[in-house]
């Protein structure tokens, strides 16, 4: 089965956005099977978002992502990669759906809520990057049978 990185970022948890969130990704049928508050390290910012390493706002994002505590999640499910970027919205909360989260609680490029792997690559990448094996978890759900 399918997994994704998602993760809400700093001005997510301030906004006391992380029970909705996961409300959202557990309704629609998605499993959890990892999770942790956590404080992100430059490097591991600087990791996780090399592929921006020339862009202007590279800067700005790695001081942002670090600024305060972040929940990261692994969730679980069939084309959860592709889902989850739909329910996040587009990158820009002027162009992002109502309904989505960014559209939702977005407001700024800078600050748009959640962050979520944007291929199969990337989630693989970095799942590996914020978890230990250890700290995720397969497990069966009553409801998996009423999910598919
Ligand atoms: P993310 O990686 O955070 O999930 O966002 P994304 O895939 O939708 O967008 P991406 O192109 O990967 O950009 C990463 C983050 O950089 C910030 N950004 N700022 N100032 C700007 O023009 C600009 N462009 C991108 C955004 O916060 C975006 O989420
Ligand atoms: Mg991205």
């Amino acid at each position: 089965m399918e997994r994704t990185f998602i993760m809400v970022k700093p001005d997510g948890v301030q906004r006391n956005l992380i029970g909705d969130i996961v409300e959202r990704f557990e309704k629609k049928g998605f499993k959890l099977v990892g999770a942790k508050l956590m404080q992100i390290p430059t490097e591991l910012a600087e990791t996780h978002y090399g592929e921006h390493s020339d862009k202007p706002f590279f800067g700005e994002l790695v001081g942002f992502i670090t600024s305060g505590p972040v929940f990261a999640m692994v969730w679980e499910g069939e084309n959860v990669i592709l889902t989850a970027r739909k329910m996040m919205g587009a990158t820009n909360p002027t162009e992002s759906d109502v309904a989505t989260i960014r559209g939702d609680y977005g407001l700024t490029v800078g600050k748009n809520v959640i962050h979520g792997s944007d291929s199969p690559e990337s989630a693989a990448r970095e799942i590996d990057l914020f978890f230990d094996s250890k700290e995720l978890i397969s497990y069966e759900k009553d409801s998996d049978k009423w999910t598919y």
